[in-house]
């Protein structure tokens, strides 16, 4: 894919202090993960309302762990592609760099990424709704399913540490989100289709307090219209491209300034 970056994205990049990537499912598409929406979308075949809500959980928490359980199986075969890999790069070009995931994968916090938001959770970790207890998915397979909290006289259901429909997004992840989203000088939102609030918000809190707006998607999303650069095109191919180019860019800049 050939692709050129314009000066101003170069340049915006180039002199950044605070950078925040915000990624969506795609950015993991290309490892094997299903994205949620479009034809071959999670919701295309299920209902969220049947499987992604506190209610259906209550209502059918078997058929809701069937699908979790499904999932965690995928998502522990995959590893993280060629986009997590330039964005694990990226942290060490800049001051401060922040990834705001929807994602549930933990892949970037497993392509070397260490300043990770999770707003949406982590399919990985799973706790007791009635104690809070925490379960690792190694103490979920111990216990039938639909699994119950073991500490003495608890028996709780237990869920996934996920985000459903309705439900407030863990406050120290949207608080930390939202105050590097408002300091970013550059702000990426990267395979995301940007109808999910208040994920959504984000991109647009960034651009209001001068962030410069990089899109990241083969296709237009619901944010396009704000950003300032749209790079249309799957993730695993455009980061690692704008990551060569920031490290060429770079080492000439280290060459000017130490002749
Ligand atoms: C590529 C690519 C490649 C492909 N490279 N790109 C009416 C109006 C406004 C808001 C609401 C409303 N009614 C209800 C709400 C609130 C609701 C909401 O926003 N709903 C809208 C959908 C209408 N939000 C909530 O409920 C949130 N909580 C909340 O608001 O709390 C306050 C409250 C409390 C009480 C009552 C009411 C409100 C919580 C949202 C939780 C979302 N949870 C999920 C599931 C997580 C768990 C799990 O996975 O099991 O999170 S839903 C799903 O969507 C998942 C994702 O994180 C999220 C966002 O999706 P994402 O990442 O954008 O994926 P896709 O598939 O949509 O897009 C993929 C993109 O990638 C596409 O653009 C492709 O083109 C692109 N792509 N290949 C780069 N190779
Ligand atoms: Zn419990």
């Amino acid at each position: 894919m050939n692709i050129e970056f314009s000066e101003r994205l170069l340049n915006s990049l180039l002199l950044a202090r605070h950078v925040v990537a915000f990624t969506g499912a795609g950015v993991s598409a290309e490892s094997g993960v299903p994205t949620f929406r479009g034809n071959e979308g999670i919701w295309s075949k299920f209902k969220p309302e049947e499987l992604a809500t506190m209610n259906a959980f209550l209502k059918n928490p078997s058929l809701v762990w069937e699908w979790y359980a499904a999932r965690k199986k995928i998502i522990g075969s995959t590893q993280p592609n060629e986009g997590h890999v330039a964005l694990a790069g990226m942290e060490k070009m800049f001051p401060s760099f922040a990834i705001i995931t929807q994602n549930i994968d933990d892949l970037h916090r497993r392509a070397g990424n260490t300043t990770v938001y999770e707003l949406h959770g982590n399919i990985r970790r799973n706790y007791c709704l009635r104690c809070g207890m925490s379960y690792t998915d190694d103490d979920i397979l111990l216990l039938e399913m639909p699994p119950r909290c073991t500490r003495t006289g608890c028996a709780g259901m237990v869920r996934p540490d996920v985000v459903w429909f309705g439900e407030l997004l863990p406050q120290d992840q949207w608080d930390d989100a939202e105050r590097a989203s408002a300091q970013a000088d550059v702000f990426l939102s990267i395979g995301t289709s940007g109808v999910v609030y208040p994920a959504a918000m984000l991109p647009m809190l960034a651009k209001r307090n001068g962030a410069f707006l990089i899109e990241i998607n083969p296709d237009q999303a619901a944010g396009s219209g704000i950003a300032d650069e749209f790079l249309q095109g799957p993730s695993g191919v455009i980061l690692p491209l704008l990551y060569d180019v920031l490290k060429s860019a770079w080492s000439t800049k280290s060459i000017h300034s130490t002749s």
